[in-house]
This record gives structure tokens, C-alpha cells and sequence, in this order.
């Protein structure tokens, strides 16, 4: 048992800082799959969230149509040029990148890129990568494998090799909105009858391709994206959708249902991903959701900072729902901190703290490590009021807690 304030705090910081931690949703691909697993310092360099801070700062005859136009090591120069050598890399996203080449060891206060660039030109990335996954000190990163992206999917059938390290995720977002009609063909050619009117015929076939796929590509959970507007409830395509394949779909194949809630699409289109904005969503859809379906269950992050309060309500009164990570413009140390207080305080540790959202290897480098010493801060703060009011936790008690908000409850959630 600990006995003295100061070795409480040593004591936390030391669990969080060692902890092994899951990462449930990034946007990693085995090395196998070629070009779409992105690494390297252009890449880092590239990120859309450093994108968007570069037009926020570039001339006005930088149209975003010459940018797209160049090569990637162009576009990394500008970047490097415009928010790390003309300003301050004060930003999350451009501190990243300097966090993430330091801890490679790599001399970023020489600010010599060509040199960063050599080394990563001698990588090789069958070592690279569980390099990168023991300095974040992962277990296993979650992928987003777009069962309707044909350039994905070729790389599937080929059954090629896929490290421990990387687990599957269907996602599913086009069978949603826009991209209906398209995937109706891509479930008809592959021998589902569906028709683009759907009937009940329809939305059994769609479950049905998608517990086919789950057998073939043991996902952890089935994931999509929706807008700040997302609704759900009475008649329309989306509900019926939701309740008559896609819930009675991850019922039957055993998994999650992950709902990222509150991009706003479209916002600015000309820098394309990094074009969305953010919105204040509707909890209650959610609610609703989580009212009809109590067999189902539901993995939930959202983006704006106005919904954490009511989304982390909602999830005290809902043993199938999950809150995972602190997503995308929440990605801040101050809001992470503000989100991981608030859901100790609500939940205890039942929730899954951060994820990393990585679209480049690297980043999980920093997006760890930043996210390891902010909620060591909070943590410390928590059991220095639970000893102040009494309790004496031991290491391995602190240990398990730590554990349980990096990946321990999102794996009890999986298994229950
Ligand atoms: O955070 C991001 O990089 C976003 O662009 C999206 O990838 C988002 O996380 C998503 O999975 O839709
Ligand atoms: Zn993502």
C-alpha cells in the first residue's frame, strides 16, 4: 500500500508512462498493402491537420488546386517553410511532428529536413514498424478497412500477410447517404440481391454481406462517420437501415458498433480532408439508438467539445455504450484534459481514454506520448483526492485502473 503523497504521484505518473495501451482507431495498414500504409517525415509533414493550419497562413496565390498539384516533398517544404521555420510550431499537430522526430532521435533542432528525410529513406518498414509500435508501446492498433473501397479490398483478396499488431475494423460509412447506389452494386456483382429501393429482402442481404465479411475478416467492430445532422428514429432509410442490417449484422457477428458523431462535411471543400469542420450533433438520436437496441452494442466518439457533457451522461445510464477517445479537433491537450476529468468523474474507468486516430505511422509516436502526460496529470490529481480522503491504493491496483482507461475496459467491453 502507498503511504506517502509523493510516492502516490510518482507511482501514477510511472503506470501511465509505462502502461501497454490499445489503440482503437487509426487509419494504419499492414506493410503489405503497399502505398496505403503512410510513413515517413513528408508524410508527417502532410497530415491533413497540418494542411489546413498551412492555408491558414499562405500566400493568397497558393491556391489549393497548385498545392494538390505538387509532389508530396513540395507540399512537406511549404509546410515545413510556413509553420515551423516562418512561426512558431505551437499548434498540437506541428508539435507532433517534432515530438514524433525527437523521439526517433532525430536532430530537430538543426532544423536540417533534408537530413530527417535520409534516415527515413534508410528505414526499412518490416523492422520500421514494430519499431514505432514499441516506442508508443502499443499492443495493437485498430485499422479502418473500407469494405466498400475497391483499392482496399483488392489488397484482401489477395490474403496477404497481416502483423499481431494490426486488427481489422469494418467500416462501413457509404452504405449511409451518397454512396448508397454505388455499394448496391458492389453487393449485387458480389452475389447479394439487393435493389437500390430497398425492401426487406434488401436489408436482409445487406446483413448478410456484412456477417460474410466479418467472417472473413474478423473485425473488432463494425465503424462509420456521420455528420453533425445525424438523426435517427421514425421511417426513414438510415433507421431502417440501422435496425434491420447493420445492429442485427455486429449482433450476429459479435461486435461493436463504433459511431463517430459531429464532422461537419464540406465546410471547404477545396482542402479536401482537411476541409471538414465541426458541429454540435443531437445526443438524443443517439439515445434513441441506444434505447431500441439493448443487444446491440455501441462504441461512440464525437467531436465537439459542447456534446462530451451529455454524450458522458448518457453513457452512465447505458451499460452498451463505450466512449472512446478524444477525436480529431478534441485531439488538444486542453480538451483532452477537460473530457478525461470529466469522464473519471462520471464513469470511473469505465471508458476508453484516447485514441490516436493515426493516419501515418509515425504519429503514433506523439500522439501517445502527448496523450500520456496529460491524463498522468488528471490521474495524479484524482488519487491525490482519493488518498486525501482516505484510500491507500497499491501500484498494482493504480496499475489496473491505468490500464483499464488505455485499453482494459474496451477489451471487457468487447468480451461482455
Ligand atoms: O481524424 C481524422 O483524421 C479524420 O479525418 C477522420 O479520419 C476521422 O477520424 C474518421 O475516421 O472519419
Ligand atoms: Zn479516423
Amino acid at each position: 500500500m502507498i503511504e506517502d503523497a509523493n510516492e502516490l504521484a510518482s507511482a501514477v505518473r510511472k503506470a501511465v508512462e509505462t502502461v501497454v495501451v490499445t489503440d482503437v482507431h487509426t487509419h494504419l495498414f499492414p506493410p503489405s498493402h503497399g502505398d496505403l500504409l503512410l510513413w515517413g517525415a513528408d508524410e508527417v509533414l502532410t497530415y491533413h491537420y497540418l494542411v489546413a493550419e498551412l492555408f491558414t497562413v499562405a500566400p493568397r496565390d497558393l491556391t489549393y488546386e497548385k498545392f494538390w498539384a505538387m509532389p508530396k516533398t513540395a507540399q512537406a517544404d511549404l509546410v515545413w517553410e510556413h509553420l515551423f521555420l516562418k512561426r512558431g510550431a505551437l499548434s498540437e499537430a506541428t508539435r507532433g511532428a517534432i515530438t514524433t522526430f525527437n523521439r526517433l532521435g532525430l536532430d530537430v533542432a538543426g532544423r536540417d529536413l533534408d537530413s530527417i528525410r535520409k534516415w527515413f529513406a534508410e528505414q526499412k518498414i518490416d523492422e520500421y514498424l514494430p519499431k514505432v509500435l514499441e516506442l508508443a508501446n502499443i499492443d495493437y492498433a485498430v485499422m479502418t478497412n473500407g469494405i466498400f473501397s475497391a483499392e482496399q479490398v483488392d489488397f484482401w483478396q489477395r490474403d496477404l500477410p497481416v502483423p499481431e499488431c494490426l486488427k481489422t475494423a469494418l467500416r462501413i460509412d457509404p452504405l449511409f447517404g451518397d454512396g448508397w447506389e454505388r455499394v448496391v452494386g458492389v453487393m449485387a456483382e458480389a452475389g447479394y440481391a439487393v435493389k437500390t429501393e430497398p425492401d426487406d429482402k434488401t436489408f436482409d442481404e445487406v446483413r448478410r454481406f456484412l456477417v460474410d465479411y466479418s467472417a472473413r475478416l474478423k473485425p473488432v467492430y463494425f465503424a462509420a462517420s456521420f455528420g453533425s445532422q445525424f438523426a435517427y428514429g421514425g421511417d426513414t432509410a438510415f433507421t431502417r437501415l440501422v435496425d434491420r442490417a447493420v445492429v442485427p449484422a455486429a449482433v450476429e457477428a459479435g461486435v461493436p458498433f463504433a459511431l463517430m458523431i459531429g464532422g461537419r462535411g464540406g465546410v471547404n471543400p477545396g482542402l479536401r480532408d482537411a476541409g471538414v469542420g465541426v458541429g454540435v450533433a443531437d445526443v438524443m438520436a443517439l439515445t434513441r439508438m441506444l434505447q431500441r437496441h439493448p443487444e446491440g452494442k455501441f462504441l461512440v466518439t464525437m467531436l465537439s467539445r459542447v456534446n462530451q457533457h451529455e454524450l458522458t451522461v448518457l453513457a452512465r445510464k447505458f451499460g452498451h455504450l463505450h466512449l472512446f477517445g478524444c477525436w480529431w479537433f478534441c485531439n488538444n491537450p486542453s480538451i483532452i484534459e477537460e473530457m478525461t476529468r470529466q469522464r473519471l468523474e462520471l464513469l470511473g474507468t469505465a471508458f476508453t481514454c484516447q485514441h490516436s486516430d493515426a493516419r501515418v505511422l509515425d504519429q503514433l509516436i506523439y500522439k501517445w506520448s502527448h496523450s500520456r502526460k496529460i491524463v498522468a496529470d488528471v490521474l495524479v490529481d484524482k488519487y491525490t483526492d482519493l488518498f486525501v480522503a482516505g484510500w491507500r491504493p497499491t501500484e498494482d491496483e493504480i496499475a489496473r485502473d491505468v490500464r483499464a482507461i488505455f485499453g482494459g475496459s474496451f477489451a471487457e467491453f468487447l468480451d461482455k
